[in-house]
């Protein structure tokens, strides 16, 4: 049966329920004064980019264990990609990564349209060697000491943009791995210095209508220094590059307890936040599903977005970054892009007059209240009804277990022999 004619089935047997459901918090709402059609609109227009790699099984550095029915290339994962956005309906754009991806733009272009998808930012790779590859990024890209180094990763990058271009994506994402193991191993300062100058030559072959993102990360896999390692390398970056750099936040890559929503607040005050790679960890850079271990945290997060997304020129590339190693990567997506558009939801209920009085007044415990309440509102029924107006499931989950998809594809793509260790 298509997938259009098992959502229909699924929905009809929850419609009632979900009537009753989006009416009774509807009551509640408007006795708080909140006109829940207003968050339904809200919640229907908001979309979040999945990851072409986050289809297919991660792994750790130890193993790999690959599922059923894996994507065999990148036109396996755009096909997995129109089932999530199908079931969901949140996530209408694809952000690809290169070289994974490489494929035939207008093959690519053609498949998407096919599927109702977009393309978001692309991502460049230099932080592990392709088989093709002349020089090793072994000892680093971008910040390499050998010129020629730094002249292919660069060469890398401007063939992301002429790739994106050739697709309709408008932004590149640059994430390296450049750093230092030990202590002397390499200049601090000197490397930075190389970094930059790197990214100038990328910046400038940027089209006008494009922007790049400085993605930071604390350490991994450098474990002693890392070039681009917290957000003040990444807001400097962005300043010595110019206007169409922006900083991408990667909620897992921070130290623990960090505050990412002040990173936030602060970034948007610079004019510089440009995206976010949504992920949820316990330890260090997990790439678990979004909202499964810090729910409070991705709600703060988009309190300070909401509150601010009134300022101009903010336009956020929202992109999820995972990786799933015990669950099937279809359902992990429709799930976190789920929580990510409840935490939009919820921070959009926050009573913000109320919120700023409570400021004014110095009532830190009413202030606070005004937060707990809007997070602790039970929003389920509102993004139910939103996929259901878009034509998606009610129970995207149950709905895509019904639809028999990965079993039928598990027949169609055979497993890939091997499968090494690694997040691929
Ligand atoms: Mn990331």
């Amino acid at each position: 049966m298509a997938m259009k004619s098992v959502i229909e089935q699924e929905n009809a047997a929850r419609e009632a329920d979900l009537a009753a459901d989006y009416d009774a918090l509807g009551a509640q709402l408007a006795r708080r004064g909140v006109e829940i059609e207003a968050l339904t609109a809200r919640a229907m227009a908001f979309g979040v980019a999945v990851p072409s790699w986050g289809t297919g099984t991660g792994g750790t550095r130890f193993a790999r264990f690959p599922g059923d029915g894996e994507p065999r290339g990148i036109m396996d994962k755009l096909e997995d990609c129109g089932v999530i956005h199908q079931l969901g309906g949140a996530t209408p754009r694809v952000s690809l990564h290169v070289p994974w991806d490489r494929a035939d733009p207008a093959l690519l272009r053609e498949k998407a349209a096919a599927l109702g998808l977009g393309f978001d930012a692309m991502n460049s790779n230099t932080f592990q060697d392709q088989p093709d590859q002349a020089l090793s990024y072994k000892f680093g890209s971008l910040s390499h000491t050998d010129a020629g180094v730094r002249r292919q990763a660069v060469e890398h990058n401007l063939e992301c943009i002429e790739i994106g271009r050739a697709i309709g994506a408008k932004a590149l994402t640059v994430w390296i791995g450049d750093g230092s193991n030990f202590p002397g191993q390499t200049s601090l300062s000197r490397q930075f210095d190389r970094y930059l100058d790197s990214m100038k030559a990328i910046y400038a072959g940027l089209p006008e209508d494009w922007r790049i993102f400085s993605e930071h990360k604390i350490y991994e896999p450098a474990f002693y220094s890392t070039v681009v390692q917290d957000w003040g390398t990444s807001l400097m970056t962005a300043q010595e590059l110019g206007p169409q750099a922006q900083c991408l936040v990667d909620l897992g890559h921070h130290a623990p307890n960090v505050n990412i929503e002040m990173i936030v607040a602060r970034l948007i005050r610079a004019g510089k936040l440009g995206g976010f790679h949504f992920n949820d960890s316990k330890y260090g850079d997990d790439d678990l599903d979004a909202g499964t271990i810090e729910p409070f945290r991705l709600f703060l997060v988009f309190n300070e977005l909401v509150e601010l997304e009134d300022t101009p020129g903010l336009d956020l590339a929202h992109m999820i970054d995972q990786s799933h190693n015990v669950t099937d990567p279809i359902e992990s997506l429709i799930v976190s892009a789920a929580a990510i558009q409840r935490a939009f939801v919820q921070a959009s209920l926050v009573d913000r007059a109320a919120l700023e009085g409570y400021r004014q007044d110095n009532d830190a415990l009413m202030a606070a209240a005004v937060l707990r309440q809007a997070f602790r509102t039970d929003v389920e029924p509102i993004l139910q009804m939103a996929r259901l107006r878009k034509g998606a499931a009610i129970d995207p989950v149950a709905t895509f277990r019904a639809s028999g998809y990965r079993a039928r594809v598990a027949a169609e793509r055979p497993r890939i022999a091997g499968g090494g260790g690694g997040i691929v």
